[in-house]
């Protein structure tokens, strides 16, 4: 039997991002994927119209039925919506504490869109303290959660340092948007861990999400955290090359034939 594994995130009507896209991801590296929805989006490819967050006691509810029935063998953390939602998150990460959980901590778009309370992110760090295996956040999100933009290599190091010194969570710092070749930087509360890969010319959507619910499948399958982190920076920049134009905006993971030998 496959292993199972959960994510709780938002729901992109595109399957671009979000569960549809993750649930693809644990079943193409060979997991069973169950998903919580924390928010419905209205959105294309082109951009994102509205969030409409579902309640709190939904996402408990959510949550508790599946995990009373099912053996979880990892939890992968999107897009919450609100402040409250991702407490009720918080309470789950504490209940199932001796498994892989990973947090992508979504709070915009890349089109722009608010995904998260704006008001809330600066203290978004002290509800996850203590309750993930390691932290995804992209250039702005890392740049949001410690108050100063990040530009380069050496501002993502200090932006791992000062998120891991409050959280205690290990940080990765996905570096899709930097400027020249992409580059992964990893704090694991010891060591700094640099993953380059050059850059694809290709604005796509969803990029963070592939590579949080990868991350989750090399953890899930029992890699270090530096393994996992290399395995999946492969993965996304493979599926990246393989990203289609299936509406008129931007490209999105379709195909998940490449990479996932
Ligand atoms: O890529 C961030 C993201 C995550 N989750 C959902 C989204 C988006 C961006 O649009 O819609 C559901």
């Amino acid at each position: 039997m496959k292993k199972i594994l959960l994510t709780v995130a938002g729901y992109d009507p595109s399957g671009g991002a979000g569960v549809l896209l993750d649930v693809k991801v644990f079943a193409a590296l060979g997991f069973h994927g169950t998903a919580v929805i924390t928010a419905l989006t209205t959105q294309n490819t082109k951009s994102v119209r509205n969030v409409y967050a579902l309640p709190p006691d939904l996402i408990r509810e959510q949550s508790l039925v599946l995990a009373g029935d099912m053996k979880l063998a990892g939890i992968k953390v999107g897009m919450a919506g609100t402040w409250e939602n991702l407490k009720a998150i918080g309470e789950i990460l504490t209940k199932l504490k001796d498994i892989p959980r990973v947090i992508d901590p979504v709070f915009r778009s890349s089109s722009g869109a608010w995904l998260f309370d704006k008001e809330a992110v600066s203290v978004v760090l002290g509800e996850i303290r203590g309750k993930a295996t390691v932290l995804t956040p992209n250039l702005d999100e890392a740049g949001l959660m410690i108050g100063s933009e990040l530009r380069n290599v050496p501002d993502m190091k200090e932006a791992a340092f000062e998120i891991f010194r409050s959280t205690r969570v290990p940080c990765l710092v996905k570096g899709g948007h930097l400027k020249g070749d992409a580059v992964n930087l990893l704090y694991d509360g010891r060591r700094v861990y640099l993953f380059g890969q050059k850059r694809i010319a290709k604005d796509v959507h969803g990029t963070g999400c592939y590579f949080s619910a990868a991350l989750l499948c090399h953890l899930a399958r029992g890699k270090s955290l530096s393994a996992a982190a290399r395995l999946a920076t492969e993965n996304t920049h493979a599926a990246i090359r393989g990203a289609v134009r299936i509406g008129r905006g931007r490209p999105i993971f379709s195909s998940f034939l490449l990479g996932h030998e």
